[in-house]
């Protein structure tokens, strides 16, 4: 087996299960055939006032048979190539959000600048029969940078997060450039097949590409191949998490807390993708059209910091704080709350015992690539008493979890009935859709998706 080499903005170290899905995903190839795994170390370092952006250092460390190799970048290239175009470009406008798009084409430069580095500093580090996986909208242009420094190995991408239909993605004043670097891959993998479907519009529609068969396209003298990897979660990791001490003590911490009320749950990173005013409206019409809810469903909401230097960022929290409040203000009794808004990181262990003691979990994002707490969810239930996931038709996970009650994020009266409805499941009804969605989780968990996607590469024609 040819040596992997993954490549993503942030590295960590794959024996160590709690560094997330991606660590785990990799891990077990990685360390099969001696891989590297290259990234931004997660430094930045200062420049002397008037001094000109650094030459990022490379740092190579060994985490078993596994080689970390990480680059430093400036605070000029960081704030630009990760603040300003990934996050303040293609972030919004993939999530279908053009009126939070910042284009201003200084962010691009850099941004084509950094990849250009990474490309300097892996080169050096590659084999003539690696197979490298490159990920996520920080690193489209690395593929062409690496083939423009003379790397004919095997190259493929996987886009964790959703491609928009061309009306869309037409907005970005690079997207050609942007679309033609896609074409340097030999494999681009998408989480959805509604993701597949608008990059072939795209393709065919602004690059002239040809559909060739086999998930084929063919456009600026080279061939692609183009297919649908929905990614999962590692199944059997969570529910052995959820066995351990501190999931436990959360289950049962939540349960006597809320022996004669009704938990509802959301774990989301704190992000406009993730539809959370609109959940929260959502539940508040919930109260305010089912008042037998009232004085007993509880809306725990984690919404763990992200990205707070970016101004939609730190927007939306003041947006939460102040509907959280407003809704227990309205609502709230001397012995109950409505919501429980925290805006902090919970650790991971207690995740599933939280999970578990939900029954309902509210996963409504206006637009996900896929997301993995609706996954989590399913695998943290009791199956003989599961609670019921409310998930967004618009979340990648939507096309593969049929039997969740599935919503239109942005109908509240739509939501807030769903809502009522998997309050008021009947058991059996919650049993058998819990069954087939565990099943799903566990057949394309993400060991299938890793072993699917690298199978594919490894049979993809070069060029
Ligand atoms: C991107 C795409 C795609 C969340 N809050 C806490 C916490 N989490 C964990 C969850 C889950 C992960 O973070 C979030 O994954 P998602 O998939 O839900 O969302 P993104 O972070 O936006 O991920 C997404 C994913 O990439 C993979 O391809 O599914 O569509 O946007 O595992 O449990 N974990 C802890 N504390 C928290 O407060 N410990």
């Amino acid at each position: 087996m040819s040596r992997l080499v993954a490549v993503s903005n942030r590295v960590a170290d794959p024996r160590n299960a709690a560094a997330g899905g991606l660590a785990v995903a990799l891990g077990e190839t990685l360390n099969a055939t001696g891989g590297l795994w290259f990234g931004w170390s997660g430094r930045v370092v200062e420049t002397a006032q008037g001094g000109t952006p650094g030459e990022g250092e490379l740092h190579l460390q060994h985490a078993g048979d596994v080689t970390l190799a990480t680059v430093d970048l400036s605070r000029e290239d960081h704030d630009a190539y990760y603040l300003g175009y990934s996050n303040g470009v293609l972030w919004p406008v993939f999530h279908y959000r053009v009126d939070l798009a910042d284009f201003d084409a200084g962010h691009l430069n850099v941004y084509r600048r950094v990849n250009q580095l990474f490309a300097r500093k892996l080169a050096p580090l590659l084999r003539p029969d690696d197979m490298i996986w490159i990920h996520d909208y920080h690193l489209i242009p690395l593929a062409a940078e690496l083939r423009a420094m003379g790397c004919g190995q095997r190259i493929g991408f996987f886009l964790h997060i959703p491609l928009p239909p061309p009306p869309i993605l037409t907005t970005i004043p690079q997207h050609e450039w942007l679309m033609r670097a896609l074409f340097a891959y030999d494999l681009i993998g998408f989480q959805s097949q509604a993701d597949l479907e608008h990059f072939a519009r795209y393709a065919q529609s602004e690059a002239g590409a040809e559909p060739m068969g086999d998930h084929r396209y063919r456009a600026f003298h080279r061939t692609v191949r183009a297919q649908a990897f929905p990614i999962g979660i590692d199944v059997d990791e969570f529910v052995s998490l959820g066995k351990g001490h501190e999931a436990q003590e959360t289950y049962e911490m939540m349960m006597a807390q809320y022996a004669r009320r009704r938990l509802l749950l959301g774990v989301d990173r704190m992000d406009y993708s993730k539809g959370l005013p609109e959940r929260l409206k959502a539940f508040q019409a919930l109260l305010a059209q089912y008042p037998e809810n009232r004085s007993s469903a509880t809306l725990i909401q984690i919404a763990a910091p992200s990205r707070e230097s970016v101004d939609a960022y730190a927007d939306l929290r003041r947006q939460l704080e102040g509907m959280s409040g407003a809704i227990n203000g309205e609502y709230g009794e001397l012995d109950w709350m409505p919501i429980r808004y925290i805006h902090r990181t919970t650790s991971r262990r207690r995740l599933p015992g939280l999970c578990r003691a939900a029954r309902v979990a509210l996963v409504t994002p206006l637009r996900d690539g896929m997301n993995l707490v609706a996954k989590e969810y399913i695998a943290a239930q009791d199956p003989d008493d599961p609670g019921v996931l409310v998930l967004s038709r618009f979340a990648g996970a939507a096309e593969q979890l049929k039997e969740a009650l599935l919503v239109n994020p942005y109908d509240i009266q739509g939501t807030a009935q769903a809502i009522q409805q998997a309050l008021h499941m009947p058991l059996a009804e919650r049993q058998s859709r819990h069954q087939k969605l565990l099943e799903n989780i566990r057949a394309q968990d993400v060991h299938w998706w890793s072993r699917e996607y690298l199978r594919s590469l490894a049979e993809s024609d070069q060029g």
